[in-house]
């Protein structure tokens, strides 16, 4: 099989399931903890995949109740891992509740080091100029890298909800020059940077693939800044005008064994 790899980047699946409780209790004890050790294992060899992770979460709220955040380079690798995790449990333990595909992609509204220059009105070659400077070339390295690549922690609390920009009346984003698009960007961005150390947000693309055009995943340590940040964003241009959402899923990150425990397996 030829690998469906991008140029840039990976392919993330966001996977929440039901739980079928009433099947699960009629497995004998035995059949529920060969079960669980078929999960453990695949979930093992699929972490143990170059350049591949797996976040395993407890859904808050009945709208799901197991889910998982699968970010790998090869989507046949991607799709084989999620047809085998939906039945790692026995078949009709897990049902869909939702899902999403997206790709992790670089932002075209980046600032450059020439954007940065005019803006914060540095001259190179001056000490105090060249400081912020490099601070800002720091900050890039990272953060491109970062975009395209990203490396998950393991933080508690995980918001995801996807996200179009509008396109109606005289609200359409994609009518928009790109200067005026990259202005109202730098504006989110500036709200955004507030938030750092606080929120890891990862914004993936889904433009043909999904429903919407974006996966919004904001990584927390607590509820109240998850919250805190989407309020802050409703007020900005961008949020304001432009943004349209899709259904929000909250997410505890946890470990396998804690998880089971939570899932009531
Ligand atoms: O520093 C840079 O140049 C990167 C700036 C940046 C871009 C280009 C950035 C920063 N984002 C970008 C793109 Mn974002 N982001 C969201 C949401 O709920 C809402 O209202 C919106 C959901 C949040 C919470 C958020 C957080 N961002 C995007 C895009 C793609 C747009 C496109 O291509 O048209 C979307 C859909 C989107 C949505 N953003 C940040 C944040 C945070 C916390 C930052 C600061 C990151 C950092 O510097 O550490």
């Amino acid at each position: 099989m030829t690998p469906l790899i991008p140029n840039e980047g990976w392919h993330v699946l966001h996977l929440f399931y039901h739980i079928d409780h009433s099947q699960w209790f009629l497995f004998s004890e035995d059949e529920q903890r060969q079960a669980k050790v078929r999960l453990t294992e695949l979930i093992q060899e699929i972490r143990a995949t170059q350049d591949t992770q797996l976040l395993t979460f407890s859904i808050v709220s009945p709208k799901a109740d197991l889910g998982f955040m699968l970010l790998t380079p090869d989507l046949h690798v991607a799709n084989s891992f999620e047809k085998q995790l939906t039945l790692s449990l026995g078949p009709e333990i897990l049902t869909p509740a939702y899902s999403y595909f997206s790709l992790t992609e670089p932002s075209e509204y980046t600032m450059t080091r020439e954007q940065h220059i005019v803006e914060e009105k540095l001259t190179p070659g001056e000490p105090d100029s060249d400081a912020k400077l490099a601070e800002f070339d720091k900050r890039m390295v990272h953060y491109r890298s970062y975009r395209v690549y990203p490396q998950l922690p393991d933080w508690p609390v995980v918001c995801f909800y996807p996200m179009s920009k509008r396109r109606s009346g005289t609200d359409n984003w994609y009518s928009l020059d790109y200067e005026a698009r990259r202005e109202l960007m730098s504006g989110h961005a500036r709200v955004g940077r507030t938030y750092s150390g606080r929120i890891l947000q990862l914004i993936t693309g889904s433009t043909g693939l999904d429903e919407h055009e974006w996966g919004v995943t904001l990584l927390s340590k607590t509820t109240e800044d998850i919250k805190a940040i989407v309020y802050e964003m409703r007020f900005d241009e961008v949020s304001a005008r432009y943004a349209e959402f899709g259904d929000f899923y909250i997410c505890l990150q946890l470990p396998l064994p804690e998880l089971f425990k939570r899932l009531c397996l």
